[in-house]
């Protein structure tokens, strides 16, 4: 039978980790066992128990020290690393084989998912081991206020879905944080955005109303969750 998997992905701080508990309890109300795999290399306290963890196998703070690179370029070596190994990362899975709900709590470093192919490898792999992978992007709901951000986020999820090319859902998370109206409806309007850049170029102005229509159409082919 085959394990099912979320990768939970989207930029730092954006609650990647509070997801995971908060899923992983709502799981264990409704009697349905969920494991949460940290593989965030530079991640601080865990909120949860973790079934594995890739800090086990290397941390960015030993590989900073010791290599002397920086915290990027650190992350990069971290993941690359576990792919090396990852004949160690087949036996930490080796429990989770038959049926059973992972969620991999992932780094947030654009980097790893837009201008290397280490997180697409290791999704790829996890489908080879007959895992159903699933990609669960966060966006932090503040963000989505202004329209440049919506932009910025947007472009960001939607590289993410290409590049990894997984079934893909994106999340509003902080919608605590957020006004009642943009949760319900988290696509600024065509208007409000005209009004953000009137003061603009109206070069740039255009340019920016094209992207919004742009993302909107992969908006009706994504779906938007908030939660
Ligand atoms: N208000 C609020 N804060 C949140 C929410 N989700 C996460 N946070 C906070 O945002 C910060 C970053 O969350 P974390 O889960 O560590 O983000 P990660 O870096 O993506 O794993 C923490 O201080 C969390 O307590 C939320 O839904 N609402
Ligand atoms: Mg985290």
């Amino acid at each position: 039978m085959s394990s099912h998997c979320q990768m939970v992905m989207g930029p730092a701080g954006t609650g990647k980790t509070t997801y995971c508990r908060t899923i992983q309890e709502h799981c264990a109300a409704v009697k349905r066992t969920v494991h949460i795999v940290n593989l965030d290399p530079a991640a601080d306290e865990l909120e949860y128990e973790p079934a594995f963890d890739v800090r086990d196998l290397i941390t960015v703070e030993d590989v900073m020290e010791e290599l002397e690179l920086g915290p990027n370029g650190g992350l990069i070596y971290c993941m690359e690393y576990l792919m090396e190994n990852i004949e160690w990362f087949k036996e930490q899975l080796e429990p989770f084989l038959e049926g059973d709900y992972l969620l991999f709590d992932c780094p947030g470093q654009i980097e790893l998912y837009s201008h290397i192919p280490v997180m697409k490898e290791i999704t790829k792999q996890l489908q080879r081991w007959d895992f159903r992978v699933a990609g669960v992007y966060l966006i932090d709901a503040t963000f989505l206020a202004e329209p440049t951000k919506f932009i910025s986020g947007s472009l960001c999820a939607l590289s993410n879905m290409a590049q990894l090319e997984l079934p893909h859902v994106n999340v509003l998370s902080k919608c605590d944080l957020a006004e009642d109206e943009l949760v319900e409806s988290p696509s600024p309007s065509c208007s409000s955005l005209s009004c953000h850049v009137e003061t603009r170029e109206k070069q740039q102005a255009e340019l920016y109303i094209y992207i919004y229509l742009f993302i909107i159409s992969i908006f009706h082919v994504l779906n938007l969750i908030a939660m």
